[in-house]
């Protein structure tokens, strides 16, 4: 059986080489044309742990390959971005921006046969993938599609949406449950069967939309949880009681578990996924649209505390300790530490010197480029005000010597 991956970034990589590992032949598709140069040379463009040793063996061993455009294969693997569009309507809410899927469906259209499976992992909207299965039909009218034919259809369509951690991406891949949601009870079994190829956890079948909201709503529910710790700090420092101290008693009830504030929630899913479900039912996604409100509002409370900090003090030096997403990786999307950071620049760098620690990131973006980089310990000696945004592990070393500190994670 050959496998086409389309998308060989966070998670379609990883997916390619699990299969290659266990000796599937892999053709690995990504517009990017130094990623594909980058992976058949048997090295990685992005971070992840053990990635690397794993997409050299697949290449040098011959079962993965990459490529631009998709080849015939007998099953195809969508995992390209779905990003969203900035909310153009009346109540300003993002919606969904499905054109990669697009893009996906129709390079992949003219390479289908009878009896391929195609299978969606990209965290989408509901209603998705019987969209693609759509674009898909349009395209090739010579083959019939499950949302039409239903069983009996010349080509199996499901989504089965990843839902592996940055950072232990490989394990998770093989030990996480997986939800495998067909076009039809076929559909999903077909996409068991490739799965269970490397994935050790169980395989939960079910329909493409059911498979659709699970993930969204995996999402949605960590970000609501989050948005509850980031209110009880805001709530916390109004009344002067330590959050973190709150938060650790509060958990000693047997079924109480608040999760940790933070400067605000990054990354490109629990950011982003949940206005999948508001941008489709407003009305009745309060508590959603809420939680995701209260967690983009949080950088702007940081700040705040850092210029009450700068005004009434006469503060010469500024210092924030990291800009990734969270905790030990490289990863800068949707970061609220990084747009704290750029935001400081713009009020500050013109009167105060202000640093940046990132012992993850090498090269840091332009526009951040105003701040001058500096190792974590000669940071720490600085008689300055010390803005903790990251708790990368170097950070819990120790804590800064002299000055004022804000620190939005709780580990000093
Ligand atoms: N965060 C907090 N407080 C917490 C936990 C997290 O402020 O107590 C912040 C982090 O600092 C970060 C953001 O939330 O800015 C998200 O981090 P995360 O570690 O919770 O999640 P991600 O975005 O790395 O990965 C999530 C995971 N989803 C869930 O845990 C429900 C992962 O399993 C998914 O596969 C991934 O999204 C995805 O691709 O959708």
């Amino acid at each position: 059986d050959t496998i086409c991956v389309v998308g060989l970034g966070y998670i379609g990589l990883p997916t390619a080489t699990m299969f290659a590992s266990r000796r599937k032949k892999v053709i690995g598709v990504d517009v990017n044309q130094h990623a594909v140069d980058t992976i058949n040379r048997g090295e990685i463009h992005i971070v992840e742990p053990e990635l690397d040793i794993a997409v050299h063996a697949a290449v040098k061993e011959g079962y993965l390959r990459a490529t631009t455009r998709p080849e015939p294969a007998d099953a195809f693997l969508v995992a390209v971005p779905t990003p969203f569009k900035k909310g153009a309507d009346a109540g300003n809410i993002p919606t969904p921006d499905l054109s990669y899927i697009q893009a996906a469906a129709d390079s992949i259209a003219p390479v289908l046969k009878k009896g391929d499976l195609v299978i969606l992992e990209s965290t989408s909207p509901v209603g998705a993938t019987e969209q693609m299965a759509a674009w898909l039909a349009e395209a090739r009218s010579d083959l019939s599609f499950p949302q039409h034919s239903g069983e009996e259809s010349d080509i199996r369509v499901a989504h089965c949406p990843e839902r592996v951690l940055p950072g232990h991406v490989m394990h998770e891949l093989i030990e996480n449950d997986r939800i495998i949601g067909g076009m039809t009870t076929k559909c999903a079994e077909a996409s068991r069967d490739l799965y269970r190829t490397f994935v050790r956890g169980e395989c939960l079948l079910t329909t493409a939309r059911t498979a659709e909201m699970a993930k969204l709503t995996e999402n949605a529910f960590r970000d609501v949880n989050i948005a509850f710790a980031n209110e009880l700090s805001v709530i916390c420092d109004k009344v002067d009681i330590d959050v973190w101290e709150l938060i650790r008693l509060a958990n000693r009830h047997p079924r109480v578990n608040i999760l940790q504030p933070g400067p605000g929630v990054g990354g490109h899913c629990i950011a982003v996924d949940p206005w999948f479900i508001v941008s489709e039912t407003p009305e009745e996604a309060r508590l959603i649209k809420t939680a995701r409100e209260v967690n983009d509002l949080k950088p702007s409370r940081v700040l705040e505390k850092v210029r009450s900090l700068v005004k009434g003090h006469d503060v010469k030096d500024l210092v924030f300790y990291g800009v990734s997403f969270k905790a030990d990786i490289d990863d800068l999307r949707e970061s609220p530490a990084l747009g704290i950071v750029v935001k400081a620049l713009d009020e500050w760098s013109k009167d105060i010197n202000v640093y940046i620690v990132e012992p993850n990131a090498t090269d840091l973006p332009g526009i951040v480029s105003a701040a001058e980089k500096v190792a974590f310990e000669d940071a720490v000696k600085k008689d300055a005000c010390h803005v903790l945004l990251v708790d990368h592990k170097e950070f819990k070393r120790k804590k800064p010597d002299c000055g004022f500190i804000v620190d939005t994670r709780g580990i000093w």
